[in-house]
């Protein structure tokens, strides 16, 4: 049976191990894998697509992150594409729901506590063949957050693994913010991979329906998608209440686009 209040176990977490919440802190990422259901997970894939063909007639906002910029076109022969859907949650209902997630809250309470705020969200497409890729960035040198504590839920809708664009990162690297030139104040993604010494990086490979959290200074990437597979993901950026922006130094307030998701009154 669902309830809406879910229990706490023996210590003291709702869906984590103690283990699992030292191992976040300790390597600023944690692989937890499936969380959804495979009802849902076609219902959201139908949703998915046919969001994604809204955007392809051009009736939804989507930004193609691997041609936006001119100095940072990567494109190579086909086209890529690496697309990113804002805030989906504001145009579907089921993702909606889906960004409050009981067992996603619960487990991003272990992480932060009873008080949940939505940052944003997104829905970031990489098609079969030629989806493009996402360099290595550490997400606050661009968001500029204070606390940075922030957590995001990365979801995928496929099975991912190296070739099509599963998530990696390098653990420690949240404990050093890295500079990143011209990242402040700009949405233009850099490449970091020449000051990032990327030797212990870890392939989250995940089911459909699977997960992974990581905290907002965790350098990571995700690979160019060269399969036959498609690589739909939906990321979920969680905050705790209070938190500044220092691009507009001003503390981002309760509102339709962050809701409070979760709270303890
Ligand atoms: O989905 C991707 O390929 C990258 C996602 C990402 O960088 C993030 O969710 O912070």
């Amino acid at each position: 049976m669902q309830t809406t209040e879910s229990a706490t176990n023996q210590t003291g977490y709702k869906a984590l191990t103690q283990k699992q919440v030292a191992r976040f802190w300790e390597d600023g990422y944690l692989i937890v894998g499936k969380v959804l259901n495979d009802d849902l997970i076609e219902r959201m894939r139908r949703e998915y697509d046919a969001e994604f063909a809204l955007a392809r007639s051009g009736e939804r906002p989507v930004r193609n992150l691997a041609v936006d910029d001119d100095a940072h076109d990567h494109d190579e022969g086909e086209r890529q594409e690496m697309l990113q859907f804002m805030q989906i949650s504001e145009h579907n209902l089921h993702f909606h729901k889906l960004t409050y997630h009981e067992r996603i809250l619960d487990i991003i309470e272990d992480l932060l506590g009873p008080n949940i705020q939505l940052f944003h969200n997104q829905a970031l497409y990489k098609p079969p063949h030629h989806g493009g890729p996402i360099f290595w960035h550490q997400d606050n040198a661009y968001w500029q957050c204070l606390p940075a504590n922030l957590v995001s839920c990365w979801l995928t809708l496929d099975d991912v693994d190296l070739r099509n664009g599963a998530m990696q990162f390098i653990p420690g690297s949240h404990l050093r913010p890295m500079i990143h030139d011209q990242a402040q104040g700009s949405d233009v993604l850099l490449d970091m991979g020449k000051q990032v010494d990327d030797s212990q990086t870890v392939v989250a490979d995940l089911p459909a329906g699977g997960i992974t959290l990581h905290h907002c200074q965790t350098l990571h990437r995700t690979a160019p998608n060269t399969t036959d597979r498609q690589r739909r993901a939906y990321a979920i950026h969680f905050m705790t209440p209070g938190t500044k922006s220092m691009r507009t130094a001003e503390t981002i307030a309760v509102s339709f686009s962050h809701p409070m998701l979760r709270m303890r009154v």
